[in-house]
């Protein structure tokens, strides 16, 4: 895998559609795009250039749009082309074979922004924010991709780097002259200040908790006794009139899923059979599966209908309420309350609704939204989400600072703290990709599509 090659290829998904973009990069970009389209120089210096794209033999194969952009001033640092041609994936393979047959060859998955980052365009958190904003399914998700891209990770690690800088400065001033007091009580000393990035380290790597909510969305289970509205609350939070709702009690016998409409991040919610103690044999088979998705959601709404006593659920699922993850929907508030109901798990979070049609539809979202913020199950709008590689290279940046400041109390021992400081400024290097490592890179760059 060398800069020196062209690589060609699709830069668009398969199939057919208005347009589609064959993308080469490297030396050959230019006389490629000159010969294929009889220009003689004529795209250098162009925003764009239209013309028909002739194979080898001459015989036209397209009329395209290409853009060139020269070295120096592209995405990957070389000579760059991008050819627009009508989205027929026939077309897009004669034009890719005839670039391939003018010298290029086919790029590797994620070889163009590989090059980008090779040639210091973009630093390694940007170059998977690439990947991560093509795969986005969902606003925060794109919101998060969309930071990490424009480098917000990128100088927050360059922030604590020279802050880090500046303290191992102090301490190599210390080993020369060790007669100087090392303040360590001073809240302004080196051991205060490594402790404080150790731990705005330590809160960024939290934020990657949500990085799975963030691919790959949560999943919420609707639970409760038999008729409380489950379905209904389905039907209310999807929009659609996906379950069958009706007043007879055990009418949903299996699970089903469906996508929660209206909320900025991917929420799958799980409509389920009605849970109750002691029931027919095909209930029991119905409510172990209710349990199960149950024990494997993200969040769990208990749905309980407000107008009657409250229900008399089964243990093992009282044992799954915990106040952190469990929403209760009191349903049915049409109806008259039943006194009953202020006691009933007092501990828990509760909102009031009526689901006999889509009436609180929206206020039952934001709740859901609040709540899965404020429990953070969910990112909110301000958090950056950074990824688990990255969260494993700031914890150990932190646990090396923290172990640098230990050093810093007595038996002071400053060349250990220092030690452990190049150690830490290591791990955030790894971070934005200036300690390279070819294996890594390789590993990453795998999961990207073609022609990115
Ligand atoms: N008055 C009133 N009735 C409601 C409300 N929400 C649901 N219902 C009625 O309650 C009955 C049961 O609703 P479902 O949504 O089928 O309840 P479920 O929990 O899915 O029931 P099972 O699948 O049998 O466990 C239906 O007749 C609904 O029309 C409400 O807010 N007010
Ligand atoms: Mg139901």
């Amino acid at each position: 895998m060398s800069a020196s090659d062209t690589i060609v290829a699709a830069a668009t998904a398969t199939g057919r559609s208005a347009l589609a973009v064959v993308r080469v990069d490297g030396p050959l970009a230019s006389t490629i795009a000159t010969a294929a389209l009889r220009r003689q120089n004529a795209l250098a210096g162009k925003t764009s250039t239209l013309g028909i794209w002739r194979g080898l033999d001459g015989e036209p194969i397209d009329q395209v749009v290409a853009v060139l952009w020269l070295a120096g001033r592209s995405f990957t640092g070389n000579d760059s082309l991008e050819i627009t041609c009508h989205g027929n994936p026939l077309l897009v393979r004669r034009i890719t074979e005839d670039c391939l047959a003018r010298g290029g060859r086919l790029a590797e998955p994620g070889e163009f922004t590989r090059r980008s980052y090779l040639a210091g365009r973009i630093d390694l958190t940007q170059a998977e924010a690439v990947a991560d904003l093509i795969h986005a399914s969902s606003e925060r998700a794109l919101a998060s991709a969309r930071r990490m891209l424009a480098g917000e990770l990128g100088r927050q690690v360059a922030q604590w780097t020279d802050r880090t800088l500046q303290i191992l400065a102090e301490l190599e001033a210390h080993i020369d002259f060790p007669e100087e007091d090392l303040p360590a009580e001073d809240p302004r000393g080196p051991l205060a200040r490594l402790i404080e990035i150790a731990s705005e380290l330590n809160g960024y790597a939290r934020t990657a908790r949500h990085d799975g909510a963030l691919r790959e969305g949560l999943r919420v289970a609707v639970v409760g006794a038999p008729n409380a509205g489950k379905s209904s609350l389905l039907n209310v939070l999807t929009g659609a009139d996906r379950a069958i709702v009706s007043p007879e009690a055990g009418t949903t016998r299996d699970y089903l899923e469906a996508p929660v409409a209206g909320l900025p991040m991917t929420v799958t919610a799980i409509d389920t059979a009605g849970l109750r103690t002691g029931g027919t044999t095909l209930e029991n088979l119905g409510m172990a599966r209710s349990l199960e998705q149950a024990r494997g959601a993200h969040l769990l709404i208990l749905v309980i209908d407000a107008s009657a006593e409250p229900p008399a659920l089964p243990a093992e699922l009282l044992a799954l309420l915990d106040p952190m993850r469990t929403l209760i929907v009191a349903n049915k508030s049409d109806l008259p309350a039943h006194a009953d109901q202020q006691n009933f798990l007092p501990h828990l979070t509760k909102i009031s609704a009526c689901l006999l049609d889509g009436r609180d539809a929206a206020s039952l979202r934001t709740k859901l939204g609040e709540f899965l913020i404020a429990k953070e199950i969910a990112p909110g709008a301000e958090d950056l989400v950074v990824g688990v590689r990255h969260a494993d290279a700031l914890s150990r940046a932190a646990a090396a600072l923290t172990e640098a400041a230990d050093h810093l109390r007595p038996p002071i021992q400053t060349e250990l703290a220092a030690a452990r400081g190049r150690e830490a400024l290591d791990a955030l290097g790894e971070i934005v990709g200036r300690i390279d490592n070819e294996r890594m890179l390789d590993k990453l760059f795998a999961s990207f599509c073609i022609g990115k």
